[in-house]
């Protein structure tokens, strides 16, 4: 056994593919703290199991770090599965006596299960840029770790700017619809009841260490960005300073941002105009709007829609409906908010994932008059993807086909960054 680590992406979804940026942050902390680091991308490899096998026996790695960004692709229609393609690699390396650890956004929102269906040894759930070289040191002194670290309480150094790239061929991806990413921050305290982020420890870098970070890559010739955090504006006065602090460096990049319909302030899009953005997508559901106690109202919709358009920023909606329970007034009611507010697109989904761990799954197990709309009762203790449906896609379709604005997601695969260009 060699003192290197081996970091794996078995990430081979390329619709469009993504940098593994998780995956870079851990290897350049793991570097900066003395370790030697070989990457394995497997995204453009023909034969991942093969290729992840042969390089365990080349390296004789410390360990190695697996990447689960997606469990599946969270969409019903033509969904994909990644789990059983990912636990063929980790046995595959675990057969050459290299033990595992997993990470990853997919991990995180469902280690136990994640770690029973891929037969990994260890996990970090959340940030881990810190706990992995805690790991890191625990497994070169001969020390066995805990089986799932908790990263959101280990936390992270907000001043770490991670070196990028960090041995990854960025032009490949690019040269294949891909962009690339940054983070300002981590976790969401939201509460929508379907997310695996909601109720998440929020934790913020450092406004001058991401614009570090950017203009880094900017002085490498790269222009365009997406945003990675779930949303961006999750603490207004956060988004503010880093706004304001980006727009100040005058990058001359264009990024694109997920966000939520509230908190915004006028403040907020002018300095994300004046820092480059130049689109968002924007998370609704049809059942917050019409509740009285949610985080946002229609009010707050239109109001975000107006800020878009007076700071010549692209829209694109993603929109939930169909929820549990939910009346179909609520859906048509939605549909004709956007129909005369009318962002740039907006995307429908009448499918729900329901996930382990969230209030949709625990609300909908054990209720047997919610069985005919689920493909499979839900279940703690299983992992492949549930979702939940009773307006059927015929019926949204219907409901939208008078109006090109709409789209039914589940049928194209590009994302809203390629759909808005
Ligand atoms: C931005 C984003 C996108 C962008 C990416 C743009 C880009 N170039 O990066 C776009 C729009 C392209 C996209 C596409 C998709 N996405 Co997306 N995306 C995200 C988002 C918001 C951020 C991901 C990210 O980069 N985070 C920032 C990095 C720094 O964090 P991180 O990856 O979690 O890494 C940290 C830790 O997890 C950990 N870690 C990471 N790797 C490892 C490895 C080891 C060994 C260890 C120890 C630790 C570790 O340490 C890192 C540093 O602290 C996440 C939600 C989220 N908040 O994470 C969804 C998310 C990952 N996406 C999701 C999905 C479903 C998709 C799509 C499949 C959608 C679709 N149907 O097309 C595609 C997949 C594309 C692909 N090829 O994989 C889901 C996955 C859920 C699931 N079912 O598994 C998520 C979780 C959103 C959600 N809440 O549902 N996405
Ligand atoms: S949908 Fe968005 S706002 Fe709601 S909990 Fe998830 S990440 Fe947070």
């Amino acid at each position: 056994m060699t003192d290197t680590i081996l970091l794996i992406n078995p990430n081979t979804r390329r619709e469009p593919p993504v940098i593994p940026l998780g995956l870079e942050i851990v290897g350049s902390a793991l570097e900066r703290a003395g370790h030697n680091i070989e990457m394995l991308d497997l995204c453009f490899v023909s034969d991942p199991v093969g290729a992840a096998a042969e390089t365990a026996r080349r390296v004789r790695p410390l360990f190695a770090g697996v990447t689960v960004r997606n469990v599946d692709s969270a969409i019903f229609d033509n969904n994909e599965y990644f789990i059983p393609g990912i636990a063929e690699i980790v046995q595959a390396v675990r057969n050459e006596g290299t033990a595992i650890v997993l990470g990853g956004a997919g991990f995180s929102a469902m280690p136990e299960l994640v770690l029973k269906e891929t037969g990994a040894d260890f996990g970090i759930s959340g940030p881990a840029e810190k706990a992995i070289v805690d790991f890191a040191d625990a497994m070169k002194s001969g020390a066995t770790p805990e089986k799932i670290i908790d990263g959101f309480r280990t936390g992270i150094d907000p001043a770490f700017v991670p070196d990028r790239p960090f041995k990854i061929d960025y032009q490949r991806y690019i040269a294949n619809r891909g962009i690339i990413g940054f983070n300002t921050q981590y976790g969401c305290a939201g509460r929508c009841e379907y997310c695996i982020e909601a109720g998440t420890k929020v934790i913020h870098r450092e406004p001058a260490a991401v614009v570090r970070e950017i203009t880094g890559l900017r002085e490498l010739g790269f222009r365009d960005f997406h945003l990675c955090d779930c949303e961006f504006n999750l603490k207004l006065d956060f988004s503010e300073r880093f706004a304001g602090e980006l727009a100040a460096a005058e990058p001359d990049i264009s990024w694109v941002a997920y966000m939520k319909p509230a908190p915004v302030s006028e403040r907020l899009f002018s300095l994300m105009k004046k820092s480059g953005v130049i689109a968002i997508t924007l998370s609704v559901d049809s059942v917050a709007p019409n509740s009285p106690d949610s985080a946002y109202s229609f009010d707050d919709v239109t109001r975000f829609i107006r800020l878009c358009r007076e700071n010549d920023i692209k829209l694109a909606v993603d929109l939930l409906t169909g929820l549990p329970g939910e009346p179909v007034e609520s859906t048509v009611k939605t549909l004709d908010f956007f129909r005369k507010n009318r962002p740039d697109t907006v995307g429908a989904s009448c499918h729900v994932r329901v996930y382990p761990g969230t209030k949709t799954h625990s609300a909908l197990a054990g209720r047997d008059d919610m069985a005919p709309f689920l493909t499979r009762p839900p279940d703690d203790s299983l992992l492949d993807p549930v979702f939940y449906n009773h307006l059927p896609t015929r019926r949204l379709k219907e409901m939208t086909a008078d109006d090109p604005l709409f789209k039914i997601e589940g049928f194209e695969n590009s994302s809203n960054y390629e759909r808005l260009k």
